[in-house]
C-alpha cells in the first residue's frame, strides 16, 4: 500500500513538472512568427514556405504557428536587406536565396559565379556536400540558425528585343538585375547595359519597357506570363542558379524546446526536398515540358550549342577571377573539386 502510494505521488509529481515546463515553454511562444519570402505561391519558392509551415504547424499541434510574408514585405520589399532584418529580429524565420543574402554574407557569392554549376548534379555536389556543411557553419556565425536547402533556380536571359546566342546580342541591352555587386559586373563584362533593382521595382519597369529583359528562372515565367510584358525571347545558358535556404533567427531558436526545434528542423529539410522537386518540373525530363510551354506562349526559345555557351564562358572568366578572390580562394577551389568528382 505505501509502495503504491509512492509510486502514485511520484507519478503525480512527474505530470505536475511536465505540465510546468510545458506550459512555461508555451508561455513564451508567439501566437504567430513571421516568414519572410521574396516569392510566394504558387511558384516553388513560395511553396517552400507554405510547406515548410504547414508541416510544423502540424507537426506541434499548432504549437509554433507560422504566417508567409511574400514580397519581402516586412521590409518593404528591399530583398537584400532580409539577413540584417533577421539577424535583428524583425523577421522571425526566412526561405530565402543566396544571392539577396550575399552583401552580408561574402561566401554567398560562390552561387552566383558564372557558369560555376554546370548542371543540376553540380548544384547538388556543392549544397549537399562538405560545401554546403560550410556555408551553413559560417552562416551559423553571421547570426542566423540554418537548417535545409531549397532552390530558386537556374537563371535564364530573357528581354523583348532579340534572339540572344552571342555576348554581341546583347551589346547595349538595358537589363535589369539583382542588387548585388556580382550581377553587374558579369553583365557588364558581356556588353550589356545592367540596372540594379529590387524584385518589387523590376515587374513595373518590364511593363513599362524602362528596362528591356531579366534574369530568373523559367517558372517564374509562366506564372507571371511574362510574355504579356513584351518579353519576347528566352535563352537557356545556365549560367547561375540560385540556391534557396532555410533560417531561423537565433532567440527564436532558443526559444523552443529541444522537440520543437528538431521538428522544425526536419519540416524545413523535408519542405526542402519536396520543393526542389518542384523547381526542377519540366526542366528535367528529356523533352523539357516547361520550355515547350514557353514557346506555346509565342516566345522565342533558344538554347545554346555548346560552342555558343563557350563564348559566354569565356567573356566573364575575368569577373570569376576577380570574385574567386572576395568569395575565399579556398571555398571556391574546395566546391571546384566538388563539382568535378561529382556524379
Ligand atoms: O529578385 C530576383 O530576381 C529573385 C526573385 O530571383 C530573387 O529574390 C533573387
Amino acid at each position: 500500500m505505501k509502495f503504491r502510494r509512492t509510486l502514485l505521488g511520484l507519478a503525480l509529481a512527474a505530470t505536475a513538472l511536465g505540465f510546468t515546463t510545458g506550459a512555461m515553454a508555451q508561455a513564451a511562444y508567439k501566437p504567430e512568427y513571421k516568414m519572410s519570402l521574396v516569392l510566394g505561391p504558387p511558384t516553388p519558392w513560395g511553396m517552400a514556405g507554405k510547406i515548410w509551415a504547414d508541416l510544423v504547424k502540424e507537426r506541434t499541434q499548432g504549437r509554433i504557428n507560422i504566417k508567409l510574408y511574400p514580397g519581402v514585405s516586412l521590409i518593404q520589399g528591399d530583398q537584400t536587406r532580409e539577413f540584417s532584418a533577421l539577424r535583428q529580429g524583425v523577421i522571425d524565420m526566412a526561405v530565402g536565396s543566396t544571392i539577396n543574402w550575399s552583401p552580408q554574407v561574402k561566401e554567398l557569392n560562390l552561387f552566383s559565379m558564372p557558369f560555376l554549376m554546370p548542371d543540376y548534379a553540380a548544384i547538388d555536389a556543392l549544397t549537399q556536400g562538405e560545401v554546403g556543411k560550410d556555408i551553413f557553419a559560417r552562416l551559423d556565425k553571421a547570426g542566423v540558425v540554418p537548417l535545409a536547402w531549397g532552390e530558386n533556380g537556374y537563371r535564364e536571359v530573357t528581354n523583348s528585343k532579340r534572339p540572344v546566342k552571342s555576348p554581341e546580342d546583347l551589346k547595349g541591352m538595358k537589363l535589369r538585375v539583382v542588387g548585388s555587386p556580382i550581377f553587374s559586373d558579369m553583365f557588364s563584362a558581356m556588353g550589356a547595359n545592367p540596372t540594379q533593382m529590387s524584385w518589387a521595382d523590376a515587374q513595373p519597369a518590364l511593363a513599362s519597357g524602362a528596362v528591356d529583359g531579366q534574369e530568373n528562372p523559367l517558372f517564374l515565367f509562366t506564372v507571371l506570363k511574362m510574355h504579356t510584358v513584351g518579353q519576347k525571347f528566352v535563352t537557356t545558358w545556365g549560367y547561375v542558379a540560385d540556391p534557396l535556404i532555410f533560417v531561423v533567427n537565433k532567440e527564436i531558436w532558443a526559444s523552443w524546446t529541444p522537440a520543437d526545434q528538431a521538428i522544425v528542423r526536419q519540416a524545413a529539410i523535408d519542405a526542402g526536398k519536396q520543393e526542389i522537386a518542384l523547381a526542377r518540373k519540366g526542366l528535367t525530363e528529356a523533352d523539357k515540358p516547361l520550355l515547350k510551354e514557353i514557346a506555346g506562349m509565342g516566345v522565342t526559345v533558344t538554347q545554346l550549342t555548346p560552342a555558343e555557351r563557350e563564348a559566354f564562358v569565356k567573356i566573364t572568366r575575368p569577373v570569376y577571377a576577380k570574385w574567386k578572390g572576395t568569395v575565399g580562394n579556398d571555398l571556391v577551389t574546395k566546391a571546384e573539386k566538388a563539382i568535378a568528382a561529382r556524379k
